[in-house]
């Protein structure tokens, strides 16, 4: 048999995408306390103080619209892989540490960085999400088994002991006021004890790569980054008005080469957009999202309206609910299309959130010649 012929390349958000991973609901559970899981959930959410798997009538629901949104992709000539679940529902350890359960694999986004014909295993900030990659090291292996020029990193490993964390979001009642000060002072949860990045805090505009610090990646862990992509320029960010800084693809999103959403409550920081600015790239405000409140147990905001899948500079796949986002886009002359995934939210976010880039056509650019 001919060995099936894979290239691993990526070097933006919008290229024509061939080739991609979409996660999975199975087995998903709620993750037990932690330090950085407590200063992330939202104060009023209904899932502190309860953890396990999940009900599992939700994750068919999910796993049938994670089915559903790989058929399209196929339809439109997309190659779609899927990682293998273990078993989340077990206690892990380190030497360091002890949680009672994982968490899932249904943001691929959140673990996996393609950058050119690398993919990168993040270090990731959460003890829940420790053993994450083992989800994707059978795609990987095949990756790198098929294409002899595909290069397997995996960022060193944290130890994520109670250093990592600052003790003073160990609170439920900080307030929103309280957070917006921290957030905005850049004193997150996570401390400068070691490198920690998830891959979601990444955005990568061909040579230049626009990292989130913010509760899931520290500034040690931008530092390794730039040193590890010695060719590319990157670029540290932060988004004062976001209480729960966590990644950035909710609140910063490239549509095509010069064109950026930026969701209106959490904005760029004036000094922060020279980059852009001298380069004629345009920031817009994002469209309002559909709804006032996210689904049920579910972490992220209300804006994973903007969390979109770009497939090409002229097509864009956004969550069928979000009308406004929809029309924005419309408007702003992509091809929309509408994809059913609201009630897969709450396994770990949106339509960029549970895609990983494997092959994404065109080169490595220069979209910034001036800096
Ligand atoms: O707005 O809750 C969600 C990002 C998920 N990857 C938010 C950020």
């Amino acid at each position: 048999m001919l060995k099936e012929k894979i290239t691993v390349s990526s070097w933006n958000e919008w290229d024509p995408l061939k080739h991609v991973i979409v996660g999975r609901a199975d087995g998903c559970c709620i993750p037990a306390p932690e330090p950085a899981l407590d200063a992330k959930v939202p104060e009023d959410s209904d899932m502190r103080g309860q953890y396990g798997p999940r009900m599992q009538d939700t994750v068919d629901k999910a796993n049938q619209l994670l089915d559903d949104f790989s058929n399209l992709l196929q339809k439109k000539g997309i190659k779609v892989d899927r990682p293998t679940p273990i078993n989340f529902n077990q206690k892990i350890a380190t030497p360091d540490w002890e949680v009672e359960s994982m968490f899932g694999c249904m943001p691929a986004r959140d673990i996996i960085l393609t950058v050119g014909n690398e993919m990168l295993e993040a270090t990731m900030s959460y003890r829940c999400r420790w053993f994450e990659y083992l989800n994707y090291r059978p795609l990987l292996q095949h990756y790198y088994n098929s294409d002899p020029n595909m290069k397997h990193e995996s960022a060193p490993k944290p130890r994520l002991t109670d250093s990592d964390y600052r003790k003073d979001y160990l609170s439920d009642k900080i307030g929103i006021q309280k957070r917006l000060e921290w957030t905005e002072k850049k004193f997150f949860v996570t401390t400068e004890e070691e490198p920690l990045f998830d891959a979601a805090d990444i955005l990568r505009f061909g040579k230049d790569l626009v990292v989130q610090h913010g509760f899931t990646t520290n500034l040690k862990g931008i530092d390794w980054i730039k040193r590890h992509y010695k060719n590319h320029r990157v670029h540290a960010v932060n988004f004062p008005g976001d209480p729960y800084p966590i990644h950035i693809d909710a609140t910063f999103t490239p549509i095509k080469p010069g064109l950026i959403i930026n969701n209106p409550q959490r904005r760029l920081p004036k000094d922060q957009r020279k980059l852009f600015e001298q380069n004629d790239w345009k920031i817009i405000d994002a469209a309002q999202p559909a709804h006032n409140s996210p689904p049920e147990l579910c972490y992220s905001s209300v804006w994973l309206s903007m969390n979109v899948l770009v497939l090409d500079p002229k097509t864009v796949c956004v969550e069928k609910s979000e009308v406004y986002q929809a029309e924005q886009l419309d408007k702003l002359g992509m091809e929309v299309v509408p994809v059913d995934l609201r009630d897969a939210y709450a396994f770990g976010g949106g339509l960029h959130c549970c895609t990983a880039d494997v092959y994404r056509e065109g080169k490595l650019e220069d979209y910034f010649p001036k800096q």
